[in-house]
């Protein structure tokens, strides 16, 4: 399956969990975009979007879809978001689209988080993609020297600034075999925003493609 087929096959599948009168949380990067595509044919229906990204917000409204504060709608039903990386226990690496804080803190006030994804994102085990950290830019380096001194081998993303105004470090050549010790250990970390480790509040239902992961 080409990989585009795959994100467009999954953006549309997630449609099934939307509900008339719903406020659905999105996502961002590519996968979403499908998503966000076939979620304008509903636009009548819910009531709004609650978006992780600033890109996100723009592809909601321009499709008509009204882009909701979460302060303002709660806690909320559905998230549908996509993932850089899928392990068989639903735990995702994130963050590549440099969206990981804002898609984890509505992740966390979500029931349901439904994880869009091309059969190329799944693996045995995380840590092929660089685990992208966000950090508040005066700790860069601290945080640079913790993740070294624990194996990890931190590159800067040099030249990109989150939505909140912070920086990402994206780290190397860790295969993770503890994605929830890990995710615990770095949030400790002095300086540190948001891990891209979806594991202690991993998907609740992932969909490859069209076909719904066991
Ligand atoms: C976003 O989806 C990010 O967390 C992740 O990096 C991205 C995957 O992008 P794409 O769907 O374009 O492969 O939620």
């Amino acid at each position: 399956m080409a990989q585009n087929e795959g994100k467009r096959l999954a953006g549309r599948a997630a449609l099934r969990y939307v509900e008339d009168g719903m406020v659905v949380g999105v996502g961002t990067g590519s996968t979403v975009a499908y998503f966000i595509e076939a979620l304008a044919e509903r636009r009548d229906t819910i009531e709004g979007a609650v978006s992780s990204s600033e890109q996100s917000s723009r592809l909601l409204r321009e499709r008509g879809i009204p882009v909701l504060d979460l302060n303002a709608t709660g806690e909320l039903a559905l998230y549908v978001d996509g993932a850089d990386e899928c392990d068989p226990h639903k735990r995702l690496i994130k963050g590549g689209g440099g969206a990981l804080t804002r898609e984890k803190i509505i992740a966390a006030a979500s029931q349901r988080f439904v994880c869009i994804i091309d059969p190329a994102k799944r693996v045995d085990v995380l840590g092929r993609f660089p685990l992208p950290v966000e950090v508040i830019p005066m700790a860069r380096s601290h945080v640079a020297r913790a993740i070294a001194a624990r194996g990890g081998q931190p590159v800067w993303r040099d030249g990109v600034v989150t939505d909140n105004g912070n920086w990402i470090l994206d780290v190397h050549n860790w295969s993770i075999t503890d994605p929830v010790a890990l995710e615990s250990e770095l949030n400790q970390i002095a300086g540190v925003v948001c891990v891209g480790l979806f594991a202690r509040r991993p998907a609740d239902v992932v969909l490859i493609g069209d076909r719904e992961m066991a």
